[in-house]
């Protein structure tokens, strides 16, 4: 299915998980730190423009959530647009940094404790897989490495993501692969919102997590 023709909305901000949808939509969590991109990285896939975005890095502060509807299907599964980490600063390691409010959705979403005192949580659980996404500039951050680490024991399918990929050079782009097999220990699918790169290949996958469960 195309990407151009999938309807995207707006469903809520969410801050706990008692506001998170409960109807049983496969949910696809987008992570990462602040300002790598994953609120444009969103609107790319779509086509429309329902995430802010914006140049300064905090743009995203509450568990913003998106229902995406490919046309011609009565499926639809649920986008979400976590805050990013690496803002506030703080603690040394990616999930100290998570904001409280990532940690309450991992924490409904998953049998996982986050250490995050919650309020009652809804205990579906809907998340089929979580995006990592990096600067394709700076693929070897520690607070990247350890949200990819943090994420894997969650056990769900996982695609590592390097964003921006058209600021970098021919060069550049060549070594990105080994820095984040060293880094990581897998190599990103490289995508950009400027030029298009990777977002069909993204959205392959988006639909066979949606679809698969
Ligand atoms: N050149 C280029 N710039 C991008 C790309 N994706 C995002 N940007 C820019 O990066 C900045 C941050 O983008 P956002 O989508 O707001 O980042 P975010 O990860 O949602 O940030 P938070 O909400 O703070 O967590 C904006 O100025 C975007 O225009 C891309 O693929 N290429
Ligand atoms: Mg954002």
């Amino acid at each position: 299915m195309p990407r151009s023709i999938t309807s995207a909305e707006f469903v809520i901000s969410a801050v706990w998980p008692r506001d998170f949808p409960v109807d049983g939509r496969p949910e696809i969590a987008l992570v990462g730190r602040s300002n790598v991109g994953k609120s444009t990285l969103i609107n790319a896939l779509v086509r429309k423009d329902v995430a802010r975005t914006s140049a300064t890095p905090g743009k995203t502060r509450q568990a913003n959530i998106y229902r995406v509807t490919p046309a011609g299907t009565p499926a639809s599964f649920y986008l979400v647009d976590l805050p990013g980490y690496g803002h506030a600063g703080g603690g040394d390691k990616a999930r100290q940094e998570f904001s409280a409010i990532t940690a309450h959705y991992f924490t409904s979403r998953t049998d996982r404790s986050t250490g995050a005192s919650v309020p009652a949580a809804p205990s579906l659980s809907s998340l089929s897989a979580v995006v990592l996404a990096i600067d394709a500039r700076h693929p070897g951050m520690a607070s990247d490495a350890d949200a990819c680490r943090w994420l894997h024991t969650l056990g769900l399918p996982f695609l590592l993501v390097a964003t921006k990929v058209d600021k970098l050079s021919q060069s550049e782009k060549s070594k990105l692969t080994q820095a984040c097999l060293r880094a990581f220990g897998e190599s990103p699918l490289t995508v950009s919102a400027v030029t298009g790169e990777g977002l069909d290949e993204l959205w392959r996958r988006m639909r066979e997590w949606a679809t698969v469960r």
